[in-house]
This record gives structure tokens, C-alpha cells and sequence, in this order.
């Protein structure tokens, strides 16, 4: 299996994540990057590949133009304002206030345009977000062209960006661009089924309405689990797209077997709707050892999960989405990728 990946990755290097009340070196970091390549590396998976510059069409696809530009221009207005920090934001238009004006000022753009504060924005995150939608569109032109599976090691990850806000580590949702890219070639109906432990809240707004792309999240319930807002049973799509959303709310703690028996169910879902491609939001944080999350995934469990997601029969495209820096991730991944491999 190919994987695609991308050096400008590592130009996101922010300080600063807000965490429990304190700026913190953030989990996403570009050592994600180091643990996952050494793993591929000894592997023997496959070949590497630095992908094209799609450039910004494919972006346009899924998301607001003036979202883009604002992170296109976002660092350097904070910086013209002379604030010493990086950017975050610190007042939205919360639901007693007016959510129809984008202020001019940096800071009220902020607000409107996260939908969270742990993600700031610095140095470096537009250029590493273009490279991380590059990635995920190199793998799925391989994946198109060939119908070979492919693996985007994206970095920033993606699901949590919606149409117009980022947040929760994510910029541009990689997988809403690679599967739009999938319709645009000409599949008819497009599968992401995301299994991160944090519900894709980006990925289920960009899509919402639509019957083209079937998307269904395995995640901690957001009762009690980041990003809170979204991710319940009841979201089942709406008008034309009733029907190609599902949820599936986990609680904290969840057991392998009651999360694969799960999966059964969307898997099976995914067979009866007709897609003919399959993007995979491939978080790693459902392991048992991450920092942020509470799934109890070992890293033979991962490998299972790349058997099972082979079942399915369709040309596939794995994303990465979060996984926070264990030694672990590495061959997390690789046993996802392998296990599929060995399982087709
Ligand atoms: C990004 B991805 C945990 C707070 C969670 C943000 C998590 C973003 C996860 N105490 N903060 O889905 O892995
Ligand atoms: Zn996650």
C-alpha cells in the first residue's frame, strides 16, 4: 500500500494548546509524524510518496471562501495587532448574541471562525493545512486511478473542521475533500466512516443534507466527550441526506468487543447503501494508552480492525486523523494497514 505524506507537515509547530486551563505544548504535534514514518519505514509497507499541489479548488469544494482566506491571513493580522501569543480565541457569538456579523477585527474573526479555543493558530498552519489536504487528495487519486487502497498521513487532521470554523486540531477536513474529490471523478456515492474517538463533527455538517456521501462515527458519547455539540444517535441527516448520517455515542471505557460489534453494524450499513469508495478517518486515539481519549483498544485490536474494514470490498483510503504521541501510534497504524492489506 502506497502512503502518501507530506514534509510541510512539520510547519504547523504551534506552542500553544489551551488545556484544562493551561497552555500546553499541543498534542498535536509533528513527532506524530516521526513515530508513525519509523513504523511505515520498518514495515515494509510500501513505497512513500510526496504528493502533487492540488491547490485551493479542491478546498472551495467543501468550504466557505471567506473561511480561507481569514486562515490564509489569520497570523499575520494577529500579528500586525502586536499580540505577543499565538492566536486563540476568546469570545464567539454565543447564542445570546448576534451570529450573522464577522467582525473586521482579527480577534472577532477568531470567534466566529472556532468553533473551539484549544486550537491556536501560528507560524505555519495555513501552509501545513494545504499540505495536509494535498496529502489526503494524493492518496485518493492513487486510490482512483488504481483502486488500490492508499494511506494519507495527514497532519493537521481534519474531521472536526466544518464548512466554515476550525477547531479541535483541524483546518481543512481532509476526508470531506478527498471524498468531494471521489464524486468529482465520478463515484456516486462516497463512505467515510470515521473510527478517531472524537465524533466528526466537520464531516457530518459538510455533508448533512446530502445522500452522496454516507457518513458514520464510532465515538465517545459527547455527553461527556469533546466536541460535546454534536455526535448524538438522533443526527440521522436531513431533507435529501436523511438517512446518510449515523452516530454511534460510545461511553468512556467501552470494551473492544462491544466497539467491533458496533462497527458490524456500520459496516453492514455501509454495504447496503451502494457507495463505491471508502474514506476511513483513521484516528489511532481509540488505543487503550492515549493521552486524551478513553477507548481500550490494544495494538492487536488494530490490526483486527484493518481485517474487518476489508470485509467491506471497496476501494479504500485510509486518512489520519488524531492519535496523540505514544510510541504506540506508529504501529497502531501500520497494524490497521497491514491487517487490511493481508485481509483482501
Ligand atoms: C482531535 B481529534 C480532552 C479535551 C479535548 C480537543 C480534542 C481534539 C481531538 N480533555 N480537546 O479528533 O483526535
Ligand atoms: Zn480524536
Amino acid at each position: 500500500m502506497l502512503t502518501f505524506y507530506s514534509e510541510d507537515s512539520r510547519l504547523r509547530q504551534a506552542r500553544t494548546e489551551l488545556h484544562d486551563g493551561a497552555l500546553v505544548t499541543p498534542f498535536e504535534c509533528p513527532e506524530r509524524l516521526d513515530l508513525v514514518l519509523k513504523h511505515l519505514h520498518q514495515s515494509g509497507l510500501g513505497d512513500i510518496r510526496t504528493p502533487s499541489a492540488y491547490g485551493l479548488a479542491p478546498v472551495l469544494a467543501v468550504h466557505d471562501k471567506e473561511y480561507v482566506t481569514f486562515l490564509a491571513n489569520c497570523w499575520q493580522e494577529w500579528q500586525a495587532a502586536g499580540h505577543e501569543g499565538e492566536a486563540i480565541p476568546n469570545i464567539w457569538p454565543a447564542r445570546t448574541m448576534r451570529g450573522d456579523r464577522i467582525p473586521r477585527s482579527v480577534s472577532g474573526q477568531l470567534g466566529y471562525y472556532a468553533l473551539a479555543a484549544e486550537t491556536s493558530i501560528s507560524a505555519g498552519t495555513f501552509e501545513a493545512a494545504m499540505a495536509s489536504k494535498d496529502v489526503a487528495l494524493g492518496a485518493v487519486e492513487h486510490t482512483l486511478q488504481t483502486g488500490e487502497p492508499s494511506f494519507g498521513l495527514c497532519r493537521p487532521p481534519g474531521h472536526h473542521a466544518a464548512f466554515d470554523q476550525f477547531g479541535g486540531y483541524c483546518f481543512f477536513n481532509n476526508a470531506a475533500i478527498a471524498a468531494q474529490r471521489a464524486l468529482d471523478a465520478g463515484k456516486r456515492r462516497v463512505a467515510i466512516l470515521d473510527v478517531d474517538f472524537h465524533h466528526g463533527n466537520g464531516t457530518q455538517q459538510i455533508f448533512y443534507k446530502r445522500d452522496d456521501v454516507l457518513f458514520i462515527s464510532l465515538h465517545g458519547d459527547p455527553e461527556v466527550t469533546f466536541p460535546y455539540y454534536l455526535g448524538y444517535a438522533d443526527e440521522n441527516g436531513e431533507g435529501p441526506g436523511k438517512g446518510f448520517n449515523v452516530n454511534y455515542p460510545l461511553p468512556p471505557g467501552t470494551s473492544v468487543t462491544r466497539w467491533m460489534a458496533t462497527l458490524e453494524l456500520a459496516l453492514a450499513q455501509i454495504k447496503a447503501a451502494e457507495c463505491e469508495c471508502l474514506i476511513v478517518s483513521l484516528g489511532v486515539d481509540i488505543f487503550e494508552g492515549d493521552p486524551i481519549s478513553a477507548f481500550t483498544f490494544t495494538s492487536e485490536d488494530f490490526t483486527a480492525l484493518g481485517e474487518h474494514l476489508a470485509q467491506v470490498g471497496l476501494p479504500s483510503v485510509f486518512l489520519m486523523e488524531g492519535g496523540y504521541a505514544v510510541d504506540e501510534i506508529g504501529v497502531n497504524v501500520v497494524n490497521v494497514l497491514q491487517g487490511f492489506e493481508q485481509a483482501l
